[in-house]
């Protein structure tokens, strides 16, 4: 797959801030906030889409969403809830192709999204 800017924000080489970070998962800040909260979780290996994903990938699939819900436990966003996307694709609304977990509290939720 073609490197996106995550995997230099993996490496540390531009800037990012970086609320999660454990052996398999990194969490940061979206730079185009779209809740009060607005967090991203990746794995540190590269999938490009959900669509990309296969059997092998089912653990660090996992631990990419337990990550945000850790999170999201530990912050107090579980009381009042949130809620986590994925992307996938054009018409799925992905502009980053580097698979990601977005993570949106701090406000009402509305469905269907757009
Ligand atoms: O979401 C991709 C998201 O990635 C979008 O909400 C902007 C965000 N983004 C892009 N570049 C950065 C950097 N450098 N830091 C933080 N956030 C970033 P998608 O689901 O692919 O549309």
């Amino acid at each position: 797959m073609t490197e996106t800017i995550f995997a230099k924000i993996v490496r540390r080489e531009i800037p990012a801030d970086i609320v999660f970070d454990d052996d398999d998962v990194l969490g940061f800040r979206d730079l185009n906030p779209q809740a009060p909260v607005h967090v991203l979780f990746i794995p540190k290996r590269p999938i490009a889409t959900l669509d990309d994903a296969q059997a092998g990938d089912a653990e660090l699939l996992g631990k990419l969403l337990l990550a945000a819900a850790s999170y999201a436990r530990e912050q107090g966003f579980s009381k009042e809830g949130y809620r986590t996307v994925i992307n996938t694709h054009t018409h799925g609304g992905q502009t980053v192709f580097h698979i990601h977990v977005h993570l949106l509290a701090g406000r009402q939720m509305h469905w269907p999204p757009g």
